[in-house]
């Protein structure tokens, strides 16, 4: 029987482990490096939140707080449920972890005059495997780099006691 020689045993180990390292890293929401605490101050006011956008990353802790310069108004983020409300002169605030990513809108949910339905702001949450490909990135070329700089080590050492063998 053919003895695989050993450099291969170590090629098929650190290959393996540079796809696990790879696929750990780039699966989305898996890994969040960097979750941040973002404190974001909106105005309110008949009929506009200011900022009316905001963009977060996936996995940020976001706490918004609602400042009102006229009539008491409301926020409400879709899909999150997530909801607030606050008088003039009385700010509010709410606090909530951007989970999942996609484009959702927040809307005044309370009454508060004739343009009230149309008083709307949108939320972009940022998936997390595309708002650090940094991190991402630079683990991958890693492990490439260490895998190959790890074969090609061993194949060196073993050429070596192969040729003192002979
Ligand atoms: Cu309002």
């Amino acid at each position: 029987m053919t003895k695989l020689p050993r450099w291969a045993f170590v090629a098929v180990g650190l290959v393996v482990l540079t796809t696990l390292v790879l696929f750990v890293t780039s699966a989305n929401g898996m890994f969040v490096l960097h979750p941040t605490v973002r404190h974001i101050t909106i105005d309110a006011s008949q009929f506009e939140y200011s900022p009316s956008t905001i963009t977060v990353n996936q996995g940020d802790v976001v706490q918004i707080q609602l400042i009102s310069d006229d009539v008491t108004h409301g926020f409400y983020l879709d899909s999150y449920g997530v909801s607030t409300a606050a008088p003039p002169g009385h700010p509010s605030s709410v606090q909530f972890v951007a989970d999942r990513a996609g484009t959702f809108r927040f809307r005044c949910s309370h009454t508060c005059g004739p343009l009230h339905p149309f008083m709307i702001g949108q939320l972009t949450i940022t998936p997390a495997s595309r708002t650090n490909p940094g991190p991402f990135a630079a683990s991958g070329v890693l492990a490439i780099a260490m895998a190959i700089g790890s074969i090609a080590w061993t194949w060196r050492s073993s050429y070596r006691l192969e040729a003192q063998d002979a």
